[in-house]
């Protein structure tokens, strides 16, 4: 059971184009992939950095976590994502203190990783998400 890297930071806004442009054209990141994730209706769009990413997220309509988000709060960073090794034990951990998790069971996210995250109410402040590799 160990956090094995940041996996990515996400980074939600309304302008993706003019976003990749910084990231891709200005700051030279390596472009990766985009990726629509339905079930949290949003599309991710990846780009490398070292071992990690940074994810830049588009909702597919207002009515989505981003979109209330970007309603809210404006563009800016959304959540920081920790790659784990033993999830479902990392789960049973936060349970046990007390730590909101947004789904009982870990979800699908981008790339196929098993996902789940800790409400920001309990984590001061931020939204995080444990991913694992299936
Ligand atoms: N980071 C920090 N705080 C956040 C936040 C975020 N990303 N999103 C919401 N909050 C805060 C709000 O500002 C609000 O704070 P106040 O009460 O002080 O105003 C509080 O959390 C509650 O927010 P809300 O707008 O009432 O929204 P909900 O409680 O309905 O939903 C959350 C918040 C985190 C549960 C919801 O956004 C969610 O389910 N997120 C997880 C799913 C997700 O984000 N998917 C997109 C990414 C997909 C991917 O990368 O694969």
């Amino acid at each position: 059971m160990k956090v094995t890297k940041i996996s990515h930071v996400a980074i939600a806004g309304e302008d993706a184009e003019q976003t990749r442009i910084l990231y891709e054209d200005i700051l030279g990141l390596n472009y990766t992939g985009s990726e629509s994730v339905k079930r949290e209706g949003v599309t991710t769009h990846f780009f490398g950095v070292g071992e990690s990413n940074i994810e830049l997220l588009e909702p597919l309509s207002k009515d989505t976590p981003v979109g209330k988000f970007l309603e809210k709060r404006g563009p800016g960073i959304h959540h920081l994502a920790l790659e784990v090794e033993g999830l479902d034990d990392y789960i049973k951990k936060l349970r046990a203190a007390d730590i909101t998790l947004l789904s009982e069971e870990p979800q699908l996210g981008a790339h196929g990783m098993r996902i789940v995250f800790l409400h920001p109410k309990s984590t001061g402040g931020v939204l995080i998400e444990l991913c694992e590799k299936r």
